[in-house]
């Protein structure tokens, strides 16, 4: 059986090959995908509470993260389905000064599991760029993440600029490690949710097809 301990542990070393490994194992075994990814993301919690401990630094963090990416990547058509016609389009993005992008991923490849046509902004978006796509689009949708404390309270502009732009059609979500549903409702967004799980749900509540 695949070792999902080793997995974890792979992850926290940055060891790519190791990690890659033992993720196609679970696969090929049929390993619940979600079981697969809550063992990535246990290495994650764990390199950042070493990181605030000064044990680790921003590069080892890096290493860690692109271990993560390279094994989510493995299970992404585990998590994605394909060939349906999707019900909506969704613009998602990580908040501008923000580098984080693992969260957004995982969410943007929930919602297309979910046939929800995904715009990937990408990270690092300016407020003027969410709005810009959402418009393009006629996004029924918009996706902020932000994982640092100090960015989070840039995700208002992008509230902000979708109410400005006169998207009435166009609901905001928002999410990320210190972001809460008092902080989204304080911020006048539209919905929150606390995993990408939950993010599919919400997006479908929102875009009113649940
Ligand atoms: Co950074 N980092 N980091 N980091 N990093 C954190 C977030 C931190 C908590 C670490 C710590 O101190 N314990 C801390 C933030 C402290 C704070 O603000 N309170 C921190 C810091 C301080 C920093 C720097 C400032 C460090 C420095 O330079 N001194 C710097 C900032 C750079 C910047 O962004 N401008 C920095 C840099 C980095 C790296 C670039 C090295 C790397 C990111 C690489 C990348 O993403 N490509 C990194 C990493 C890897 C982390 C940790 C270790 C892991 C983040 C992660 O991927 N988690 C993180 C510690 C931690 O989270 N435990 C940390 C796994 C991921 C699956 O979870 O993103 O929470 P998460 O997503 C979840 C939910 O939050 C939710 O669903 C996801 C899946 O269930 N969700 C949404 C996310 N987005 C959503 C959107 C939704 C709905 C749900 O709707 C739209």
């Amino acid at each position: 059986m695949a070792d999902l301990q080793a997995l974890t542990g792979a992850i926290e070393r940055g060891d790519r090959k190791t990690a890659a490994e033992v993720t196609r194992a679970a696969i090929d075994e049929g390993m619940d995908p979600a079981t697969v990814l809550a063992a990535m993301t246990e290495a994650m919690d764990i390199v950042g509470a070493r990181f605030q401990r000064n044990e680790i630094y921003v590069p080892e963090m890096l290493i860690s993260a692109r271990a993560m990416k390279e094994s989510v990547a493995i299970l992404e058509p585990l998590l994605v389905d394909s060939g349906i016609r999707p019900q909506f389009t969704a613009v998602i993005g990580t908040v501008k000064g923000d580098l984080h992008d693992i969260g957004k991923n995982l969410v943007a490849m929930m919602w297309k599991g979910a046939n929800i046509e995904v715009i990937d902004l990408g990270a690092n978006v300016a407020p003027e760029d969410f709005v810009a796509k959402a418009r393009e689009h006629d996004a029924k949708l918009v996706g902020v993440s932000a994982l640092l404390t100090t960015t989070m309270v840039g995700m208002k502009d992008v509230v902000d600029g979708i109410r400005a732009a006169g998207l009435t059609d166009c609901r905001v979500i928002v999410g990320g490690a210190p972001v809460t549903a008092e902080f989204a409702s304080q911020i006048g967004a539209d919905g929150y949710a606390p995993d990408a799980a939950t993010a599919v749900e919400a997006a479908k509540r929102l875009a009113g097809i649940a």
